[in-house]
């Protein structure tokens, strides 16, 4: 009995002691080494990848630079961790990273067990199908038996099990760590279908030696919330990257862009836009950021529409439709608390 409450007590002390460790700590030392370091995917395009002069764009490196640009007034203060699915998280509780900004999804277990936390969902995604042309194939129900081309560590494969259980059906998965390695083995025919979120199947489909070859079937197995992550424990360095996330998707709602925010800091009489640009009303006094931390982020970053069209939208080679990542009042779902 003695035994079983020292241990009792020494876990709950760890954790009391690792929260407290982290407590308002990140913003600290993010301060004094004068960047944010964040972990992001190894290149899925459209989500983080580097251009020809190797600068990293992306709608995860996005949520990145906007926390830089809240923080520092500029949005290019970040350095980038390339991360497969199974080394993020321990990279996150290390301290290796500051953010985890990689196509991660928000799930029960891992908000409760890992010591982390969710601070929004930048973009909603859902599980699905890429198959070749030519197998024929026009409804993931007709994949009975079926091998897949998988990424370890992640949601999907526990999402795979579920659904063939689930549809009395059998399948092989055949698992990889990187990204580059499953696409290349469903290029290369090693198995009949890849699965996984679906706006990676977009992106993933575009790398493949034909892409029309290749087409994502209609269904959508399972619910992929995907945010960043920080160390559970750190408050302050929590509410930094969630505002930041938000003021992206308030500046949208708002139409305020990174075309029009210097006109509408000098000129604009409504009140929201006042509150957002720090023209009056609480400020960056709350997160311990300048008056200007949402402006900038929306100067350097623009605002969530902007971040989307370009990476992943109309103005990218994947054009995603906003479907449920358009704002609330447009027929979607992403909703930002207001700035007042
Ligand atoms: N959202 C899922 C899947 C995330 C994931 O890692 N997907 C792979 C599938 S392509 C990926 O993005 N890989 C990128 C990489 O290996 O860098 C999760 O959080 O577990």
């Amino acid at each position: 009995m003695n035994k079983i409450f020292t241990l009792t007590s020494a876990a709950a002390l760890m954790v009391t002691a690792s929260a407290t460790a982290f407590a308002g700590a990140t913003l600290d030392a993010v301060k004094s080494k004068g960047f944010v370091q964040c972990g992001v995917n190894t290149g899925v395009p459209g989500f983080a990848g580097t251009d020809n002069s190797g600068t990293w764009t992306g709608l995860d490196v996005d949520v990145c630079r906007a926390v830089a640009a809240a923080l520092f007034g500029d949005a290019d203060k970040v350095k980038y961790t390339p991360l497969t699915a199974k080394e993020r998280f321990t990279a996150l509780q290390s301290g290796e990273i500051d953010i985890l900004s990689r196509n991660t999804t928000w799930t029960l277990t891992r908000d409760s067990s890992l010591g982390l936390n969710f601070a929004g969902v930048n973009y909603y995604d859902g599980q699905g199908f890429l198959v070749k042309k030519n197998l024929g194939v026009k409804s993931a129900t007709e994949l009975d038996g079926a091998s897949f081309c998988i990424q370890a560590g992640t949601t999907t494969e526990l999402n795979l099990t579920d659904y063939f259980r689930a549809n009395n059906m059998s399948y092989t998965p055949i698992t990889f760590d990187k990204s580059s390695e499953t696409a290349a083995a469903f290029d290369a025919g090693r198995c009949d279908a890849l699965t996984s979120d679906q706006s990676q199947l977009y992106a993933l489909r575009i790398q493949l030696k034909n892409p029309d070859g290749a087409m994502v079937l209609p269904e959508i197995i399972s619910k992929e919330p995907l945010g960043p992550v920080v160390r559970q424990g750190d408050d302050e360095w929590f509410n930094i990257v969630r505002w930041s996330l938000y003021a992206m998707l308030n500046a949208e709602e708002l139409n305020v862009s990174s075309s029009n925010v210097d006109q509408l800091a000098a000129n604009s009489k409504d009140p929201n836009i006042r509150r957002l640009l720090g023209q009056e009303g609480i400020k960056g006094q709350g997160l311990g950021l300048s008056d200007t931390w949402a402006a900038n982020i929306i100067k350097q970053v623009g605002n969530y529409g902007e971040s989307f069209e370009r990476n992943v939208g109309s103005g990218s080679p994947l054009k995603i439709s906003r479907g449920l990542n358009q704002l609330w009042n447009k027929g979607g779902i992403q909703y930002a608390p207001p700035i007042r």
